[in-house]
């Protein structure tokens, strides 16, 4: 099985504690700012590439965005899939990831079995991640049809968190939503993590170095930012090292 971006991520958490990804929507942003924002990414220290978007459903679209930002950085470039549309042959692995809170099958298994067949052909590398919605959740909660998990209850966090990873899946995502108006809880990432032996990533709403650091400090292996970067785009170097300086090597809560 080749799993070198896996091995790559596991790496990279091992030697920082906490790694930063920039998430790139390409519906929201032109092909061409899409690969800049990406390299000026790389240049700051991201360790991947995300790219996916609630609303996605151009696959051509993905095809043209994948290829601009490939031939621009050379670190990972990961699919962040809503749909079939998510997919494309182009990228180098792609979060093969269930909606774990949804009350629609589609977003738990379905669509993942109607994409399966056509990841094993285009031999890209799946990355098996367990995606939970807490908060106000955003287009993805709607979207994906989630019963968000209220920010007051981590402890339902955890047990959907223990869930994927009894499962087998080797990563978690908790995902307060792109655009969120208040970041996930440390306490809800630090109840989350305190129990949980695979990496976990958090994202939705973490706007500059502070909100990040205490995201990294509770806990998150791996912090997704994405609006931050549409929004300050001749920022995106200055604001992405900011993060990174404030998530490397915290003291993770992991006991
Ligand atoms: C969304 O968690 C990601 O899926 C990133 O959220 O756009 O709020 O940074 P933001």
């Amino acid at each position: 099985m080749n799993n070198k971006v896996e091995k790559y991520i596991m790496k990279k958490i091992e030697e920082e504690g906490s790694i930063h990804m920039t998430l790139i929507d390409p519906e929201k942003t032109d092909i061409k700012s899409c690969a800049e924002i990406a390299y000026s990414a790389e240049v700051a220290g991201s360790s991947a590439i995300m790219v996916g978007g609630s609303t996605l459903a151009s696959q051509n679209l993905l095809d043209e965005v994948i290829n601009s930002i490939k031939s621009k950085v050379s670190i990972p470039v990961i699919l962040f899939p809503n749909n079939l549309s998510g997919v494309s042959r182009y990228a180098d692995a792609i979060w093969f990831m269930s909606l774990l809170n949804s009350s629609n099958t589609y977003y738990i298994i379905d669509a993942q079995a109607l994409a399966a067949p056509l990841i094993k052909q285009y031999k890209i590398e799946a990355m098996p991640m367990g995606y939970i919605i807490v908060g106000d959740g955003g287009a993805a909660g709607y979207i994906g049809h989630a019963r968000p998990i209220p920010y007051n209850h981590p402890e339902i966090a955890l047990c959907y968190a223990l869930a994927a990873e009894t499962l087998g899946m080797r990563f978690v995502y908790l995902e307060g939503g792109s655009g969120a108006i208040k970041p996930i809880p440390p306490e809800m990432i630090r109840v989350v993590k305190s129990h949980l032996n695979i990496p976990l990533i958090v994202g939705g709403g973490i706007k500059d170095g502070i909100a990040a650091g205490r995201a990294a400090e509770a806990g998150a292996d791996i912090i997704v930012t994405g609006t931050m970067i549409e929004m300050e785009r001749d920022e995106v170097v200055g604001k992405i090292r900011e993060i990174i300086k404030n998530i490397k090597r915290k003291d993770k809560s992991k006991g």
